[in-house]
């Protein structure tokens, strides 16, 4: 085997321990890497029960046969832990050097265990690793803490870091890198802040073996050539993810208001081609030709580097119709080290509670100074800020009233409402982590191919979608949006993992093991949960109840009883049983070993 390193670096923070583990080839072809180390690592190693902010959790890093190497964006990797927000399974992806950098230090994950004595940096270089102090840095915003620590390990170094909501561990606190970069909106940065673990820094010189190195330089030199010469290229340099706004405004999924609506009076204010006037540059992950980070001067005159995830929630979301006034509250959201999405979410809800007279809150719909103002105790958890730094599952709980909390299993729904989207609806019911729209982003396609069908057909391009998207990308450790955005086709990947790995999987052999992954997670959460129901698996109530009143689709909503025989369906393609456990046969014919097996058959129904 080529490409993985073969080794895995443990880091024991209660006991100041580190161990290298060279683990067996099996692991790389039944799991390849990223998200399916993770997975593999958290269900041999987790504690059942652990408490997610406990010193039992594991903070895993991981990389992938691809990430580093000579291929368009190739600069990314997962992080991943139980989550504080869900108890489930947790991750995100992250583009930064120090995945790049971790590659050249010769490590294919990281797992992290225990808690420090006191706030500390882990360094990792070749084949060492140490901790030193962070007293200087702990209580920071990752943006002052980035330059103290280029300042000390210079330029080069990979850094991933917290900032206050991690410290704080805020529920959906993120790990943060390059002042703009954001990964693990389950609570990573919580889990990491739980450690008392303010950064880790990250510098290598080696190189990964390949199995045909010439031949992956020429694949991934043509991949890149294709990705340069694309149709849309130029138009994505333009406005990158920012170009959704307008098109999710014309097909009615604009969040608004809480997700009450799918258009936005205010939208064409925060739209990409008001961004293209103020962009003052763009910034990107490593080894990327098509950057998509756009950064404009906000309300205060700092730069913040938006998308379209970020625009919308902190948008029309919370009624805000000005784009400085979105960025600003983006740029806090970067600096405090918190997820965006569930950030807006949290407040979409908290500002509709208030209206309705639920909940004390001094701040209504677009007011972005009052707004910032409850960022920062979100942050810091003073006040009011203390209760929304829950997440919004828990704050809809404590408020009493759960029908318009807007996530599933406990992660916040990401920008794309579905009163009449039943396909992304189930792509948010059925992502691994909680309502994230990054494993099946099924709604383009959903909106041009019938989107108020429900069944088996919509089933099916989930369950692709996740294959590729929530498979093959999270596990080969690689940006997908060559792919999504500029068309780059499956089969440059599939070459590029041939000849960097020497092994000759096929498109097919990566759907195995993506579905591997998905039901040992699957597992995961039930193990966590000790059983489970379809109600877990079902998107927020609104979407059933309130009909959508104004736009072109005025009067739509979703189905509950067409919905729940299309997640039926789901389960039964998956081989999972009616109630949404992996059934045995399943677990054995994935080779997930006895203990999964055990447990499929004791939780999954007849
Ligand atoms: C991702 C989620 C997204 S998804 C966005 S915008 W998107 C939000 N970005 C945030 C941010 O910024 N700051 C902040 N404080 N919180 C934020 N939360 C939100 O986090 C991201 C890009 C994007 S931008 C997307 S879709 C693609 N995602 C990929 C993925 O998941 N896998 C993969 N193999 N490639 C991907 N490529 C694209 O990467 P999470 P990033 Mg992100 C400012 O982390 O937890 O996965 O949540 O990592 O480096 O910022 O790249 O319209
Ligand atoms: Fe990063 Fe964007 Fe490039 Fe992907 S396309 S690697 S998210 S800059």
């Amino acid at each position: 085997l080529f490409s993985w390193f073969k080794r895995i670096l443990w880091v024991d923070l209660s006991r100041g321990e580190f161990r290298e583990w060279r683990y067996p080839g099996e692991m790389a072809r039944m799991f390849v890497g990223g998200r399916g180390y993770a997975i593999k690592i958290l269900w041999d190693h987790l504690p059942e029960g652990a408490d997610p902010l406990g010193p039992d959790n594991l903070l895993i890093l991981a990389v992938g046969p691809l990430t580093g190497l000579p291929g368009p964006s190739t600069g990314k990797m997962v992080v991943a832990a139980k989550s504080p927000l869900t108890g489930g399974y947790g991750d995100g992806n992250i583009g930064t050097r120090a995945a790049v950098n971790l590659r050249a230090a010769g490590w294919d994950a990281v797992v992290i265990r225990g808690v420090a004595r006191k706030p500390s940096i882990l360094v990792i270089e070749d084949d060492k690793a140490w901790l030193e102090p962070a007293d200087d840095l702990w209580g920071l915003d990752t943006f002052r803490a980035a330059d103290k620590l280029e300042e000390r390990f210079g330029k080069t170094a990979g850094i991933l870091l917290i900032g206050p909501g991690g410290e704080n561990m805020v529920r959906y606190a993120t790990i943060v890198s390059q002042k703009g970069r954001s990964g693990g909106r389950p609570g990573m940065g919580a889990v990491m802040g739980s450690k008392k673990l303010k950064a880790i820094v990250v510098r290598g010189t080696k190189k990964p073996e390949l199995f045909h190195p010439e031949e992956e330089l020429r694949i991934g030199t043509e991949a890149i050539k294709f990705v340069k010469s694309s149709p849309n290229y130029e138009f994505w340099m333009r406005q990158g993810t920012m170009m959704t706004i307008e098109w999710s405004q014309n097909a009615s999924v604009l969040p608004t208001y809480n997700f009450r609506e799918g258009v936005f009076d205010g939208w064409e204010g925060i739209s990409g081609n008001y961004m293209e006037k103020v962009k003052v540059t763009t910034k990107s992950c490593p080894l990327c030709p098509m950057s998509c980070g756009h950064v404009v001067k906000d309300a205060e005159g700092q730069p913040s580097e938006l998308d379209y995830e970020n625009v919308a929630m902190l948008g029309s979301n919370i009624g805000i119709s000005r784009l400085e006034d979105a960025a600003l509250l983006n740029r806090l959201a970067d600096m405090y080290g918190i997820d965006t999405i569930s950030l807006g979410n949290t407040l979409g809800y908290a500002l509709e509670a208030a209206e309705r007279g639920k909940l004390e809150l001094d701040a209504t719909w677009g007011e972005t100074r009052k707004l910032a103002k409850l960022v920062e105790d979100i942050a810091y958890r003073r006040g009011v800020g203390d209760l929304l730094a829950e997440g919004v599952k828990r704050v809809s709980e404590k408020v009493g009233e759960t029908w318009y909390a807007m996530h599933v299993k406990g992660l916040e729904v990401s920008a794309y409402d579905c009163h009449a989207a039943p396909g992304m609806a189930l792509s948010y019911a059925t992502s691994p982590i909680g309502a994230h729209h990054k494993d099946a982003w099924v709604i383009s396609w959903e909106v041009q191919h019938g989107r108020f069908k429900y069944g088996r057909e919509k089933v099916l391009r989930v369950i692709e979608l996740q294959r590729i998207r929530g498979g093959f990308f999270e596990t080969a450790v690689t940006c997908r949006f060559p792919f999504v955005e500029l068309g780059l086709a499956l089969d440059y990947y599939v070459k590029m993992f041939q000849a960097a790995t020497g092994l000759s999987y096929s498109l097919e052999d990566h759907f195995t093991v993506a579905d591997r992954i998905y039901t040992l997670i699957r597992l995961f959460w039930v193990r966590e949960h000790g059983g489970w129901g379809i109600e877990m698996d079902l998107p927020p109530e609104r979407w059933f109840r309130e009909p959508l009143t104004k736009g072109p689709l005025k009067g739509a909503k979703l189905d509950k009883d067409k919905f729940i025989e299309m997640l039926k369906i789901y389960y039964r393609e998956r081989g999972w049983a009616e109630n949404g456990v992996p059934l045995p046969e399943t677990v054995k014919k994935l080779g997930l070993g006895e203990d999964a097996v055990r447990l499929a058959e004791r939780y999954s129904s007849k």
